[in-house]
């Protein structure tokens, strides 16, 4: 696993930039109680005039200042506060710029100590989607005037996209090729990629859409069952869409999940040029994929 901490973690001020990214060794296993949630997105208004429109935060915290924990996990609606409202109830404490804040004016309920890290999330048409993490509160938790503190995740969205996007360099071999305007070359190309590489690419794939992978040229080793050398692609969920090798020119392939894991195998000889791939991204359950016609070596 690897940790990205923000660069100005406590600057300018205490708590400021309270984030951080968790790049998992391999994909979490979406099952009861593991989700997605999708990024805050612009176009949707955060409802901080709307008192009938909740957030909700999660948490293993203490369920009282100094009190005990919960033994499940706990959550709760809490309206937004404007960053007006904060800033007078916090004064010099309160971050405009990396912080959001929520609760009920008379406290009672909200984050307390252990639910640092934990979510705020908002809906809109139907869907979640994150709009907090979980960082300080006025002690003791749950009094008047002391709404919850969070990352302000809108402000730090192009940050984690930034981060998210160094992720697509590859994380095994190096000279694994490289990215341009969104296509993926094979290391080497145009000419022959190397013996013994292995190359994982990571490619995000923003919430509520999908992913069309073309093969704008492939040309690998081709045996039965891809054995030497291979593409190939599988989602988060560990699920193989394709195992490629030989001649596979014009293939598209359809990911519908929230990353393309892209595996490149080649083995000691007989070597070909490689591949050169796009990836676009369309709105869930739009992409449409173009028939191939008798593809030869696919798996
Ligand atoms: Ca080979």
């Amino acid at each position: 696993m690897q940790i990205v901490e923000h660069e100005n973690y406590n600057s300018p001020k205490r708590w400021s930039n309270d984030i951080a990214l968790l790049k998992l060794s391999r994909s979490a296993l979406l099952q009861n109680g593991v989700g997605l949630v999708c990024l805050s997105d612009d176009q949707f208004q955060l409802p901080f005039t709307e008192t009938s429109k909740k957030c909700w935060t999660t948490g293993w915290g203490t369920l009282s200042y100094g009190g005990f924990k919960p033994i499940v996990l706990r959550q709760v609606d809490l309206p937004l506060v404007s960053p007006q409202r904060c800033s007078h109830l916090y004064l010099t404490r309160y971050d405009a710029n990396t912080m959001i804040c929520a609760g009920r004016v008379w406290g009672g309920v909200g984050t307390c100590h252990g639910d640092s890290g934990g979510p705020l999330v908002c809906e809109f048409n139907g869907k979640w989607y994150l709009e907090g993490v979980t960082s300080w509160i006025g002690l003791p938790c749950g009094t008047v005037n002391k709404p919850a503190v969070f990352a302000y995740v809108r402000k730090f969205k192009s940050w984690i996209i930034r981060k998210m996007n160094n992720a697509l360099v590859p994380n095994i071999a190096t000279d694994c090729g490289y990215t341009i305007d969104s296509t993926l070359k094979s290391p080497g190309y145009p000419s022959f990629y190397p013996k013994n590489t292995l190359c994982v690419y990571d490619v995000p794939i923003p919430c509520d859409e999908e992913l069309v992978i073309y093969f704008i040229y492939f040309r690998l080793e081709y045996i039965w069952h891809c054995s030497h050398d291979y593409l190939k692609i599988r989602d988060g969920r560990n699920r193989t869409i394709g195992t490629f090798c030989g001649q596979q020119t014009g293939r598209s392939i359809l990911v519908n999940d929230s990353i393309a894991v892209l595996t490149f195998k080649t083995d000691g000889s007989v070597q070909f040029n490689g591949f050169h791939l796009s990836f676009s991204f369309f709105p869930r359950g739009s992409a449409t994929l173009p028939p191939v016609v008798s593809p030869p070596g696919q798996y």
